[in-house]
């Protein structure tokens, strides 16, 4: 429905803009510039006539328990089912595969492109393929890093984790930040959204950059694999960290599509979001995002998924015993009495197998079908929900999306697990950052939700029972 008040308002608000965007020439600054009064319109529209009804309670479960499913936080990009999972701007990942442009061509010739995605996900449109490109060509233009930058880097102990260096380097780029420097000129507010736009696009161009440079900083020799204009983000990005297949490339869009955006309330999505809430430039907030998604329950669990499966193998391989349903079942159960959790399994809000997990099952069964380490993930799907389930506690014995990514890196060579987070870095800054330029454009407050005590808990159940 919003979708149509869209359609129906641009053709009002901005007729000459839309000659260009019909065609589908126009670039992403400019339909940007088209759509973003219509919005705003729809966004005053929707407060004033239903700005006053209820949408949920809050008991007191939820209010300790760590919010779950309370619904604070407006989130534009994507939504997330529990039973289906997420869709992005209302497709779901089998629809982006079959709607979005790739890199060849029109959608069906591979896996989408994330400038496709992003396209949609900022525009709430299925971009052509000359909208994507010219997404592809804006961000290449802007990849360069300031030799500071670079400096600061190769300073950097190896031994510092690579999700912490990529974390550095980001806050060293905050000196370009182009909100910030406006915000202390002066600009009006109803300005902020271009500069933070202006912004978001750098940090999307370098984010590449300075991954590839951690990358090459951690485990090589600190230099990086050169860019190339005609191709597209996730193959320059392939080449920067040293890796020259079409097959790679394809992994790398399909790795940067499913984890760009999984709705609002996911640590990383939420911190971008609230940091973002105070002013601080998109550098500041995504930097903040990025250590969220560096714990061990949230992005970091790729890392430990791979650790996991390595020890399982080490372990039978010492014994002696074959890998089976057998043994990883006696390993799952080691694992939860020591104290751990599974890692890759269970979700806060999902209660089915996450889609993400299951389109790249699809991929490696297309790609690397024979492959060991992919042949455990699925013995893995068939013993550890049981295990889960017998174990009695999660809500959500299923894999989510970190329980399969690692295997299908560690297939092309890609073996140092410690780094994978840094890969979900880049991809979650596509989706992050769509929303703190929505949140610019469309004038979101300070967040600032309530706390009590436990005091005021039982005082106001207290006072409830009596009334
Ligand atoms: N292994 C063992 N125990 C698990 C478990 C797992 N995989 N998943 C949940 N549990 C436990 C919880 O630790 C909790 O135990 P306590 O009552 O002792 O605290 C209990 O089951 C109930 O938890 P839940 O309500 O089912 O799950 P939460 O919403 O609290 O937590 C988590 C969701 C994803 C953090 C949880 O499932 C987990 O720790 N999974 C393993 C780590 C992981 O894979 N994280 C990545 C999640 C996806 C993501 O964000 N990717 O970036």
């Amino acid at each position: 429905m919003i979708t149509h008040m869209s359609r129906r308002l641009r053709n009002t608000v901005a007729p000459s803009m839309k000659s260009l965007a019909t065609r589908g020439m126009a670039s992403i600054q400019e339909t940007l510039t088209e759509l973003v009064p219509v919005k705003q319109a729809e966004l005053v529209a929707l407060k004033k006539e239903h700005g006053h009804k209820v949408i949920g309670d809050v008991t007191v479960d939820q209010c300790i328990g760590g919010g779950r499913d309370i619904k604070s936080l407006f989130w534009e990009t994507s939504l997330l089912d529990a039973q289906e999972g997420i869709r992005f701007r209302g497709y779901s990942i089998p629809e982006l595969q079959q709607k979005l442009p790739t890199f060849k061509g029109p959608a069906g010739q591979g896996e989408p492109t994330p400038e496709a995605l992003v396209w949609l996900m900022l525009t709430d449109t299925i971009p052509t393929k000359a909208e994507a490109d010219s997404l592809t060509h804006e961000l290449y233009k802007r990849s360069e890093i300031p030799q500071h930058v670079v400096a600061l880097l190769k300073s950097l102990p190896k031994s510092l984790h690579p999700m912490s260096q990529l974390v550095v380097g980001l806050m060293a780029l905050q000196k370009d930040s182009k909100f910030a420097a406006a915000y202390a000129s002066g600009v009006h507010k109803k300005e902020y959204w271009k500069h933070t736009l202006e912004d978001i696009l750098d940090v999307w161009a370098k984010l590449p950059e300075l991954a590839a440079l951690v990358f090459s900083n951690t485990y090589k020799d600190g230099s990086v694999g050169s860019k190339d204009p005609s191709l597209d983000y996730s193959a320059n990005f392939a080449r920067r960290l040293g890796y020259n297949k079409p097959e790679f490339d394809e992994l790398m869009r399909l790795y940067l599509v499913i984890h760009s955006d999984h709705e609002g309330g996911n640590a990383s999505a939420h911190t971008t979001h609230l940091v973002g809430s105070t002013l601080s430039d998109p550098y500041l907030s995504y930097s903040a995002g990025l250590n969220a998604l560096a714990g061990p329950l949230h992005g970091l669990a790729n890392q430990e998924v791979l650790g996991w499966i390595l020890d399982l193998q080490k372990k039978f391989k010492a014994e002696g015993k074959p890998v089976n349903k057998e043994t990883i079942t006696q390993f799952a159960w080691e694992t939860l009495k020591s104290g751990k959790v599974i890692p890759g399994y269970g979700h806060a809000v999902l209660r089915k197998t996450d889609p993400r997990y299951t389109s790249q099952r699809e991929f490696a069964l297309k790609y690397l079908p024979d492959d060991e380490l992919f042949k455990i993930v699925g013995t893995i799907y068939e013993v550890v929900p049981d295990v889960l389930t017998e174990h009695g506690k999660t809500k959500n014995p299923y894999p989510n999306v970190d329980s399969h990514s690692g295997v299908l890196l560690w297939h092309y060579g890609f073996k140092e697990f410690n780094y994978y987070t840094v890969l979900f870095g880049v991809s979650r800054a596509l989706g992050a950052l769509s929303q703190v330029f929505w949140d610019r454009a469309l004038g979101m407050p300070l967040e600032r939700p309530k706390s009590v005590t436990s005091k005021w808990i039982l005082e106001h159940v207290n006072n409830s029972k009596s009334q």
